[in-house]
């Protein structure tokens, strides 16, 4: 196995294997042990698989405790016992002496303390043993009244003369020359170290204290071996102590009826009656698990009362697997199931390792921190954390929609160049001799003038007619006209088209453009607040993670959350998926909800149809069935896979979350076709249509009745000029 160690002080496991691992951590000091058994618990290399033993007396079962929900193996040794006779008479004697008879909650000392008690217990073993031996005056340059000392009896210690015991010469500060000297007396107590023998007796801390006169170590002594070992039917690890007693060299000694925590998990594997009935812990989440309607004549008992994806796959997996009968009930809160402070777990997961569920079947998020205490199946489905917000509004059309395609600035700029091109050529057709022709004013008199076609009026209808993309009678064939009439001409060709395709795209596509488009830009704004559910993995991945984006996202959730918690309003985290999904459809597009794709997806798919997923997913995950570790259906794994290959679970996915759905591809409540170019886009183009017609109409009577009148008037000057005529005539003759 390799461990390679990352910068940030994680460490990747490779190849991890099944086989059992055992380390033996050899620290010293408390506060070291304490700093791993910390890092212990938040490590990758806790699993039932790896077994820690600490080779020293300086850790407690009581230091184990927050390990004891990890279901990770761990042996240690206990010299100290706080039961033994002497701990309790000490303890009465500290009372008495310094806590005037009461009792403290002491219950034990550490164990550095107690060795500490035992070495002053041997030393003074060992050096009545030399006064024994050489009498008292052996040590009688050791001490000498303290000078002027004010009180009774005050000794100072001296070694070789020197004041006080040095092991190191810089620690005596009065006297910075001293040399170092060895003890005075060192090898005369060493040598009666070596034959003391204390016990119980003489009130040790630490049992019988004997030492091997060549090694100098300590011999036959007994310690209490303590195992922390996983269960296959508890909740927590099991905790079990043996008495370990120490025999002479070559043998190692011995612990009796030692249990190995792997063989116990291997014997304990599920053994289950035939006809058992499997108890399925579940969440009621759409689409996954649902409480079917019940008809009035009608009340549904039993698994008969849930409907959805996960109660589909459920039925399927029993139509695999022979022998599978299954009961499911929810999870109380309709909790997944998060690590507590203490170790402990809620929700499914809680169910599973108190065995009051045998599986979990939901969309329950394989995650390392779960995968060490229960067991997974292969995923039957993939998903990632998505973002979900309020549809934007839908372009509003009016009867004038078909002027959209061009910005008002364009209508008016083409306006004015519609007079200015119309003006140009008049002008230019009026000063051009190319432009002039001659025309026959009077065929009675023969009478012709200078004339050109392009007045105003014929000016503006050429530009129009060009404008429309129409022809007319006319045609400038001044070089200065036409070059004015090319350039027009290529103005209304980019300008109809540009026209023409962008009148095809807005009036077909209704536009939405949302506030935000990916999680960088929701974690750039602050207007949009945004949160999780309160409880589930979901979170977990925002509050754990690396990523310095969904850190920052993290820091702004927890902040906006706390400020919310102090002013009573809404929080941001949510308590179930539906409250989310509420606030996002009437949140008026102020609040986006953080939740896995697979029930955004499902929810955008539902009436009213005013949600919809942005960006892509942030991360990927799997969805697993739990059961406890020890897996009791050895042929899950099989199934699921099997189901996946053959396409059952993609049908299942298309079943509830497709076939169901009650808005179109756009998102819009189905039957709405949104495609189409509908009438009240462009409304307004008939009604300018048939306004022309009336306007034309009426021009024409008005034609209709000025050119009557001018020819009335042309008959009754006809008429009078007739009868002039005629009268002159009739006088002519007369004379
Ligand atoms: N869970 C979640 O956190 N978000 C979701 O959208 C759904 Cl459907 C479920 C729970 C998560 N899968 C878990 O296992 O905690």
């Amino acid at each position: 196995m390799n461990y390679t160690l990352m910068a940030d002080g994680t460490i990747i496991m490779e190849t991890p294997s099944p086989k059992p691992h055992n380390i033996i951590v050899d620290l010293e000091g408390a506060d070291r042990i304490g700093a791993f058994l910390k890092a212990l618990e938040e490590s990758v290399l806790v699993t039932r698989y790896f077994h820690y033993v600490f080779a020293n007396f300086l850790i407690e079962d009581s230091d184990l405790h927050g390990l004891r929900h990890m279901l990770i193996n761990v042996t240690l040794f206990k010299i100290f016992d706080p039961n033994a006779e002497p701990f309790k008479k000490r303890k009465k004697l500290y009372e008495d002496t310094f806590r005037a008879g009461k009792p403290t909650t002491m219950e034990q000392i550490p164990p550095v303390a107690a060795f500490a008690h035992d070495a002053l217990l041997v030393t003074h073993a060992a050096a009545k043993l030399v006064a024994e031996e050489y009498g008292v005056g052996m040590f009688k340059n050791l001490w000498s009244p303290s000078d002027g000392s004010s009180e009774k009896n005050a000794f100072q210690m001296f070694n070789r003369g020197y004041p006080g015991v040095y092991c190191n010469p810089r620690m005596d500060r009065n006297n910075h020359g001293r040399p170092f000297e060895t003890l005075e007396y060192g090898e005369v107590l060493a040598k009666s170290i070596s034959s003391v023998v204390l016990d119980s007796v003489n009130e040790t801390l630490t049992g019988r204290i004997e030492f091997d006169p060549v090694t100098g170590l300590r011999r036959n002594f007994s310690a209490t071996v303590v195992e922390l070992h996983q269960s296959a039917n508890h909740a927590n690890s099991i905790l079990e102590s043996f008495k370990w007693q120490h025999t002479p060299w070559p043998q190692l000694g011995f612990a009796a009826d030692r249990i190995d925590a792997l063989a116990a998990v291997q014997k304990a594997r599920f053994v289950r009656p035939e006809r058992y009935v499997y108890k399925v812990v579940t969440v009621l989440v759409k689409p996954f698990v649902m409480l079917k309607r019940e008809t009035e004549n009608k009340t549904l008992v039993g698994n008969d009362r849930y409907e959805g994806y996960c109660i589909d796959l459920l039925n399927k997996l029993a139509e695999n697997i022979s022998g599978f009968q299954y009961e499911i009930f929810v999870s109380h809160g309709n909790k997944y199931g998060r690590k507590q402070e203490d170790g402990s777990w809620d929700g499914m997961i809680g169910y599973l390792l108190n065995e009051t569920a045998d599986m979990a079947v939901a969309p329950l998020t394989i995650n390392q921190e779960r995968e060490r205490v229960v067991d997974f199946s292969k995923p039957f489905m993939t998903t990632g954390i998505s973002i979900m917000i309020q549809k934007p509004e839908k372009q509003e059309f009016s009867i004038f929609s078909f002027m959209q395609p061009l910005g008002r600035t364009i209508w008016i700029l083409t306006m004015c160049s519609y007079v200015g091109v119309s003006l140009t050529i008049f002008i230019v057709s009026t000063f051009s001799p190319y432009e002039q022709k001659q025309t026959l004013i009077n065929p009675t008199s023969n009478e012709y003038a200078v004339t050109n076609d392009f007045s105003m009026y014929n000016s503006l209808w050429f530009t129009l007619a060009a404008f429309m993309q129409q022809g007319t009678d006319i045609l400038p064939r001044a070089p200065s006209g036409r070059m004015a009439s090319a350039c027009w001409w290529f103005f209304t060709l980019i300008i109809v088209s540009s026209y023409t395709a962008n009148l095809a795209a807005f009036l077909t596509l209704e536009k939405m453009t949302p506030p935000i488009e990916s999680v960088e830009d929701l974690a750039r704004q602050t207007n949009i607040l945004y949160g999780t559910i309160k409880d589930g993995s979901t979170r977990n991945f925002f509050e754990d993670s690396a990523v310095p984006l969904y850190k920052q996202m993290y820091d702004f959730m927890k902040r906006t959350s706390q400020r919310q918690t102090q002013t009573n309003e809404q929080n941001i985290f949510v308590d179930t998926y539906d409250h989310g999904i509420e606030r996002v459809r009437k949140g008026k597009g102020r609040y986006a909800f953080l939740l896995e794709e697979t029930t955004n997806n499902y929810e955008n798919s539902r009436k009213p149809c005013n949600t919809m997923k942005v960006g892509f997913n942030l991360n990927t995950i799997g969805y697993g069935i739990a059961t406890k570790l020890g897996n009791p259906l050895s042929t899950l794994n099989l199934a699921v896979l099997y189901l996946q290959e053959k396409g059952e679970l993609k049908k299942l996915e298309d079943k509830w979350w497709y076939d169901r759905g009650q808005c179109d591809v756009a998102g819009n409540v189905e039957s709405v076709d949104s495609s189409s170019l509908n009438l009240s886009k462009v409304a307004g183009i008939f009604y300018i249509l048939s306004a022309g017609m009336v306007l034309s109409m009426v021009t024409a009577l008005v034609e209709f009745l000025f050119r009557k009148r001018l020819e009335q008037r042309d008959n009754e000057k006809n008429r009078s000029f007739n009868a002039t005529d005629s009268t002159k005539e009739e006088s002519i003759g007369r004379e």
